[in-house]
């Protein structure tokens, strides 16, 4: 248990230096673990004649190839893991781009780590064991509930597992317990701030919220300043991936410059996503991270997709670990729907198989409120418009159905005449994103 302003004192103010030390001990670890006990790592390395050994230094990096998403996909579920099936002790998902999830399997030493991670992350912030933490992320496969609860079990704080919905309950809860953090993505947090003003709930008077931690989506300054008065907090920046281990990949400080990548376990390098040339810190790029402790599913160069940029210079808050830049889009199609990771081709697989539909589809998102609208616009066949015996609420029911069991949210299905949506002569636009500039 710590005290004093660090959960790890040394490790998280340790001379940079000395970070790429132990960095480079570490990657040669992974790697070796990698080729030894992953076949997917093993024929990667072989096909291009390299060897562990030959990854002496962080320069020496480079010469690994990228991992992306796709190779975790084709290799669904365990084909990347590096150990034995009896040592993953949990597993978690997040939206793959087909029907296929991206997995997280995990050894107890992988837990154990990301458990590490949380706790530091939320000490960071000022979370400390006389705390009341409102999990109102969603528990479940989804990494965000789950990784706050082990985290906070850790630090010692009092946990309130509230998970998703159930607003109104939610801040009775908040009021009733004393809660002193609130960790959920930004939107909820909005849509509770906004709850609670229709409810005449003054959070400074009838609160004792004082924290927040929010990720899983991308949100602004601009969001920050809102909650921050709204609720009387002080809000902070979460990020992470279940590729790496979910929420604790890095934290923002109270400093509020940029969010600490935990570096002893981590390696990030920036790159020109179209090229994939390796940036200098300080160019914006898309952020590739490198595990230097996974044993489960270890994971080599990663391609995350997420833009940022990164800044390794020592933060006034003492610590020395990089920091990077708030996430502000990312390179692929990826949308991230109140707070849930959605590909547009997951709606074209889930719709297609509707023979009554026409092969155009458009997803309009908007943000009129605190919440993303989710509006998927399909088009009826020239046969089906035609049959008398096609009933349009059925199988708009049966499609919304059918996007919730692949997408895991629920959206709003219109069924317009064929021929309604618009047609582009070159790539087919199929988003329709009016949020940005809204959050
Ligand atoms: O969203 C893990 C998480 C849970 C992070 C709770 C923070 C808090 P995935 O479902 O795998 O994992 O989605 C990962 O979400 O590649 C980013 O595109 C996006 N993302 C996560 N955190 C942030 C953030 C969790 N703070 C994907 N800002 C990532 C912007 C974020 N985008």
């Amino acid at each position: 248990m710590a005290d004093g302003k660090y959960w790890n004192e040394k490790i998280e103010t340790m001379p940079t230096q000395e970070i790429h030390k132990l960095q480079v001990q570490k990657l040669r670890d992974q790697v070796k673990h990698c080729y030894e006990n992953s076949v997917f790592y093993r024929k990667k390395f072989d096909k291009i004649g390299l060897k562990p050994n030959d990854i002496r230094s962080l320069d020496d990096l480079q010469k690994i190839p990228f991992t992306v998403k796709s190779d975790l996909r084709d290799n669904y579920p365990f084909g990347m893991v590096a150990v034995k099936s009896d040592d993953i002790v949990e597993i978690h998902a997040s939206s793959g781009t087909t029907g296929n999830p991206i997995i997280g399997a995990y050894t107890r030493s992988d837990m154990n780590m990301w458990q590490e991670l949380m706790a530091r992350s939320i000490y960071t912030v000022g979370g400390r064991r006389q705390d009341v933490i409102h999990i109102a992320y969603g528990y479940g496969l989804f990494t965000g509930g789950l990784g706050f609860h082990y985290g906070a079990q850790k630090v010692g704080t009092k946990i309130v597992p509230a998970s998703g919905g159930m607003t109104q309950r939610q801040i009775k809860l908040m009021k009733d317990l004393d809660v002193t953090i609130l960790a959920c993505t930004p939107s909820f947090a909005v849509f509770l701030a906004e709850t609670m003003a229709q409810e005449g709930i003054v959070p400074e008077k009838d609160l004792k919220l004082r924290l927040g931690m929010f990720g899983a989506e991308p949100w602004s300054d601009k969001i920050r300043e809102r909650i921050e008065k709204e609720m009387h907090i002080q809000a902070f920046d979460v990020y992470g991936l279940t590729e790496l281990c979910g929420p604790g990949v890095s934290i923002e400080c109270p400093k509020h410059n940029g969010l600490h990548i935990w570096e002893d376990n981590f390696i990030v390098e920036t790159i020109d996503p179209d090229t994939g040339e390796v940036l200098n810190a300080g160019e914006e790029g898309e952020l590739v991270f490198t595990t230097l402790t996974k044993t489960g599913l270890p994971m080599l160069r990663y391609r995350t997709r997420d833009i940022s940029k990164i800044n390794s210079e020592k933060c006034e808050c003492g610590r020395t670990h990089a920091r990077m830049a708030r996430v502000t889009g990312r390179s692929d199609d990826m949308l991230i729907i109140r707070g849930v990771n959605v590909f547009p081709s997951q709606i074209e697989y889930a719709v297609m198989c509707f023979s009554e539909l026409a092969s155009q589809y458009l997803i309009v998102l908007d943000r009129p409120g605190a919440l993303d609208t989710f509006v998927v616009k399909v088009e009826l066949s020239e046969q089906a418009a035609k049959n008398p015996q096609t009933d349009k609420n059925e199988l708009k029911n049966d499609i919304q159905k059918r996007i919730h069991i692949v997408t895991g949210i629920s959206a709003d299905v219109e069924i317009v005449k064929p021929g309604e949506l618009p047609r582009t002569e070159g790539k087919a636009k199929r988003v329709l994103d009016l949020r940005n500039g809204k959050m």
